[in-house]
């Protein structure tokens, strides 16, 4: 068996690639561990079309059933918004979820892995995994982080919530090279919130800067990432204040409840929408609906650079 035995393009993807039309990637984690159903299939849907209505091809990846599949069919998405035996798929997981032949939604990580096997080169989602807070305990660093180090692929996200450590997922991501880019600010967006009090190093203002960037770091086989950090927009955004607290609260629920390793995301994501009475759930769909249009933008510009 060789590689193209597993890779499964959608017919929209596949006649995307045959004719060199700029392609926007996603992951499916965010889908079936990171919203409840049915809002998270419905999100699903709805970044899809803001991705066509801006002149990109949607290309949500999943592994199902030993395939990775590059775009998604509706039936596709119900199930992993749906099904209860949705794998949670990183770069250590994926081998074993093809092996086993059994449906995994897959991580940043593991999505920029089949976005870059598939020559994409701009991956859409709502937030990236980072280094944990109490850190220096647990030693909970996202895989994100290691990922975003060698494969080159641009991240658009809201920056990294603040269930993270910032400063030091920042710190990690100069370590190992990766560019954490403000877009239209000079500050790091704190995903529920528009803006954390770090300071960024970079920042772009327009798409064309943001694509040479790509082009560059290519000529140079530089191989890493890049973090294309988002701010979500000022009118849904939830005051630091505010989600602060809820943070707090649910981090103190998580210890109690002895959570640990992958699950530990997911299950502060489900608390902090639960304790925010579903306002967090409304925030992180409109800064991922915000995240596709401007991934769709750099999707394009990339393209035409390229040509
Ligand atoms: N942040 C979110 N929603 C998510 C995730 C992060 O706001 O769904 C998911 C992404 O798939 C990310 C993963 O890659 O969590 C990170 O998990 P971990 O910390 O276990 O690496
Ligand atoms: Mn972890």
């Amino acid at each position: 068996m060789n590689l193209e035995n597993i890779i499964v393009y959608s017919k929209e993807v596949q006649e995307a690639k045959e004719k060199n039309l700029p392609i926007v990637a996603l992951e499916s984690t965010i889908i079936s561990h990171g919203m409840p159903y049915p809002q998270n299939v419905k999100m699903a849907k709805a970044t899809e079309s803001i991705i066509r209505e801006n002149g990109a091809v949607p290309a949500t990846i999943a592994i199902i059933h030993g395939k990775i599949k590059i775009g998604l069919e509706e039936e596709d998405l119900e199930l992993l918004a749906t099904a209860k035996d949705v794998k949670k798929v990183s770069r250590r997981d994926m081998a074993e979820v093809l092996a086993k032949n059994q449906i995994g939604a897959t991580t940043v990580a593991a999505t920029m892995i089949a976005a870059k096997l598939a020559g994409i080169k701009v991956f859409v989602t709502g937030g990236i995994g980072g280094v944990h807070r109490g850190f220096e305990e647990t030693m909970d660093v996202s895989a994100d982080l290691e990922e975003l180090a060698q494969s080159p692929v641009a991240v658009v996200c809201a920056g990294a919530k603040a269930i993270l450590d910032i400063p030091r997922t920042l710190e990690y991501l100069e370590t190992k090279g990766v560019p954490v880019i403000g877009y239209q600010t000079d500050y790091m967006p704190a995903f529920y919130s528009a803006q954390s009090e770090y300071k960024l190093v970079s920042r772009d203002d327009n798409v064309e800067d943001l694509a040479k960037r790509i082009y560059y770091s290519d000529l140079l086989g530089l191989k890493a990432g890049f973090v294309v950090a988002n701010p979500v927009p000022k009118e849904h955004e939830i005051p630091h204040e505010e989600i602060d607290k809820i943070i707090n609260q649910a981090l103190i629920e998580e210890k109690e409840a002895g959570i640990k390793g992958k699950d530990s995301t997911p299950f502060l994501l489900a608390k902090i929408v639960e304790l925010s009475g579903g306002k967090s759930l409304e925030t992180n769909i409109e800064l991922v609906y915000n995240n596709a249009r401007l991934g769709s933008q750099l999707a394009l510009a990339y393209n035409k650079l390229t040509k």
